[in-house]
């Protein structure tokens, strides 16, 4: 299969990422595209393409039109106001707040439009996020005109991006963009598979109420990993969207036998729920040695995993998400790749 790719995602990347008390070099970093890139090269696995400009249309159409401005203005207004470093969130929309206005002052509307302060926006975040969707609708045009599946080599990556929140290193939503093209062009019925080790809060909350697009997910329990406020297992859908939203969440130390379960259990559902169009959300962060992860797939697992994913036939784009062992993301994920060529 092709694989789709922009170098803008280099415009990204922020000095610091909040964690553990501490401002560290962030996880999602650069060079992590670098070891995927050397990997499919490596086993020749397919062409290579830089997609065409992004598609404002389907973007608009899904995400909010406030927050997507607010994307693009962020840093140029952060710096106006006299603010040095980087844009970081210092607060976040509190509980039980009584309104919904979107404040006025820069720092003020960072925090309403930021979900998680560890990421960090910076004067080429937009056009990275730009032309990471870029590659997605692009993978999405090819499976559209035919190919059985096609790699969107996404960064930053998406699936913790609301219609209206960044965080979790991510700020446009990708696979939903994805979903939802599938859905403008006819497919009746799309699913999304997300097997990142993070629940894909964002994308499970863009869909949450719709029937038309299933979401799925195999991740860290909340009560032990980030995202923390959502992901469990009894979060279902509501009114349309009831019965089209499936969380497994698993506790530390969990390996590939159960996860491999739990991914049949959740084919078996998208296979029997009528999906026509499949999107799969890529993080490989679920492997044993990535640095801020806890289960304990191993690489050769992943190769299995893409062969189960395969079995559904379904038309399929891949989105990269997460993965921060960097030098074995790119074994990591080429191996689901070949798995599902299989
Ligand atoms: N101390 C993705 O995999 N928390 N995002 C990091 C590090 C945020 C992960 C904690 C993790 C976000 C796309
Ligand atoms: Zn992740």
């Amino acid at each position: 299969m092709k694989t789709f790719f922009s170098e803008d995602h280099r415009l990204h990347f922020p000095q610091a990422e909040l964690s553990g008390g501490e401002f560290v070099t962030p996880y999602e970093r650069p060079s992590r595209i670098e070891y995927v890139l050397a990997r499919l090269k490596e086993r020749k696995f397919g062409e290579i393409v830089a997609p065409g400009p992004i598609d404002m249309g389907p973007v608009r159409t899904l995400l909010d039109p406030g927050f997507l401005a607010f994307l693009e203005t962020a840093y140029d207004e952060w710096k106006a106001a006299g603010q040095g470093g980087e844009v970081i969130a210092a607060g976040m929309p509190t509980r039980r707040q009584r309104h919904d206005r979107i404040p006025r002052n820069i720092d003020g509307k960072v925090e309403y439009y930021c979900h998680a302060s560890e990421t960090a926006i910076t004067g080429g975040t937009w056009r990275a996020a730009q032309s990471s969707m870029a590659s997605a609708q692009a993978a999405q045009r090819e499976v559209a005109n035919g190919a059985r599946a096609a790699f969107a080599l996404c960064r930053p990556p998406g699936h913790h991006a609301t219609s209206d929140q960044y965080g979790g290193y991510c700020f446009l939503n990708n696979a939903a963009v994805v979903a939802q093209m599938f859905r403008d062009q006819g497919a009746g019925r799309v699913a999304i598979l997300d097997v990142d080790f993070h629940h894909g809060n964002g994308t499970q909350d863009i869909f949450y109420r719709r029937g038309d697009v299933l979401f799925a997910s195999i991740h860290g329990d909340p009560l032990d990993a980030y995202p923390y406020f959502a992901g469990f297992a009894d979060e279902m859908g509501e009114g349309e969207g009831e019965g089209a939203n499936i969380n497994v969440p698993f506790g530390p130390g969990t390996a590939y036998g159960p996860w491999a379960e739990a991914l049949d259990g959740v084919v078996r559902r998208i296979t029997n729920w009528g999906a026509e169009a499949l999107v799969v959300s890529l993080g490989v962060d679920a492997y044993k040695d990535d640095p801020i992860s806890f289960f304990k797939l191993d690489s050769p697992d992943f190769l299995d995993c893409g062969r189960r994913i395969g079995r559904m036939g379904l038309p399929t784009v891949f989105c990269m998400e997460g993965g921060y062992a960097i030098e074995q993301v790119g074994l990591n994920t080429v191996n689901v790749l070949e798995g599902f060529e299989d």
